[in-house]
């Protein structure tokens, strides 16, 4: 068991390597799309709408770098992965960036060799249970059936917390969302663990969201973010700044409503700076002097993208809570731009 994880690390790893040699933003450019690996279906952070559209949280950082990179927010390819496939299709090169509710953890950065390019989301581990089951808490869950996808850091959280806490589990091993949402209504396992806002977005879509409830429990730290492979720093820095412009937009009040008339020039350097009217930050990027700006069109600042998604209009009803800006108590604090 032991051997096979530590052979599937290094297959992993060797493939980052291959695929690292050539310059992404080269290939992206010349290919006229982007290559953007998504989860399989995850209603506020990837799925695709009624019109086979995919829209959601997590596509809206792949919209942002089209848009930064082509011009062009709808210049993209959404590669669906799951928990188990998600790092072997960025290595080999089948996609450019992975924008997948994926925890950055010490083994993901150095040992397979990825890099992550910052959080979008501060998330934790939580359980949802069904109200009938009459537990409160996840130290009452000893001998329980639990669902858990596979490859995923909430698969070893939920050992190590069980080992803490002296209490036994049963693992329901899944590979999607879906699977377990299906398994759990079928009543396969009592539990399904996973980031919580990823609780929160599968019981918003239940028949009777109502009839589930969240334990109090958060087990872990997950910061959700974008990765790529290693060694392609200008292709790296081109997600990272993406990012950091829709944080930095919010922060400066550059909204989807205002950038047009803001891209004529304002008294603020900064925002001058991020839209292009004044230094050369895209062209440092190997973009155009806009690429901000049409990143942040694609589908507006960082607050605007949480709130259209997952905020707390939208059934999924997230709070900004650790992913407000830092102005606001939050962990969001893009560099400056300069
Ligand atoms: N953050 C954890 C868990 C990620 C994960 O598996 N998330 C699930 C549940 S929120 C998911 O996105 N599933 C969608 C899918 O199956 O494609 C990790 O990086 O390992």
């Amino acid at each position: 068991m032991k051997k096979s994880v530590i052979l599937g690390v290094a297959t992993v790893a060797g493939l980052a390597a291959a695929a690292a040699t050539a310059g992404t933003v080269d290939d992206v450019k010349a290919r006229g799309k982007l290559n953007c690996g998504v989860s399989s279906g995850l209603a506020g952070f990837s799925l695709p709408d009624a019109n086979g559209e995919w829209q959601g949280f997590d596509v809206a950082v792949c919209r942002a770098v089209a848009a930064a990179v082509l011009g062009d927010s709808s210049a993209v390819e959404f590669v669906p992965t799951t928990g188990k496939t998600r790092f072997t299709a960025l290595a080999s090169g089948e996609i450019d960036m992975l924008a997948r509710n994926t925890t950055w953890t010490f083994s993901r950065d150095v040992d397979l060799k990825f890099e992550f390019a910052g959080v979008n989301y501060y998330d934790g581990q939580g359980f949802m249970v069904p109200k009938a089951l009459g537990v409160s808490s996840a130290k009452e869950l000893d001998g329980a059936t639990v669902c858990i996808q596979t490859g995923t850091t909430t698969e070893l959280n939920l050992a190590d917390f069980f080992r803490a806490n002296n209490i036994s589990y049963e693992p329901v091993p899944i590979e999607t969302n879906a699977e377990a949402q299906q398994q759990y209504l079928a009543g396969a396992c009592d539990v399904y663990t996973t980031d919580a806002s990823g609780l929160a977005a599968t019981r918003a879509t239940f028949e009777n969201p109502g009839d589930h409830v969240l334990l109090p429990e958060i087990i872990s730290k997950e910061p959700l973010g974008p990765l790529v492979r290693h060694g392609d720093h200008e292709w790296g820095d081109v997600v990272r700044w993406t990012l950091n412009a829709l944080v930095s937009a919010e922060e400066l009040g550059v909204t989807s409503a205002n950038i047009d008339e803001l891209s004529a020039g304002t008294d603020n350097p900064e925002v001058n700076r991020l839209l292009g009217t004044e230094g050369t930050l895209g062209e440092m990027l190997g973009l155009n002097a806009d690429w901000a700006a049409n990143a942040i069109k694609a589908g507006g600042n960082y607050g605007e993208v949480f709130a259209k998604n997952i905020g707390e209009e939208t059934p999924i009803g997230l709070a900004r809570g650790l992913n407000a800006q830092w102005t606001d108590g939050g962990l969001l604090y893009s560099p400056p731009f300069r």
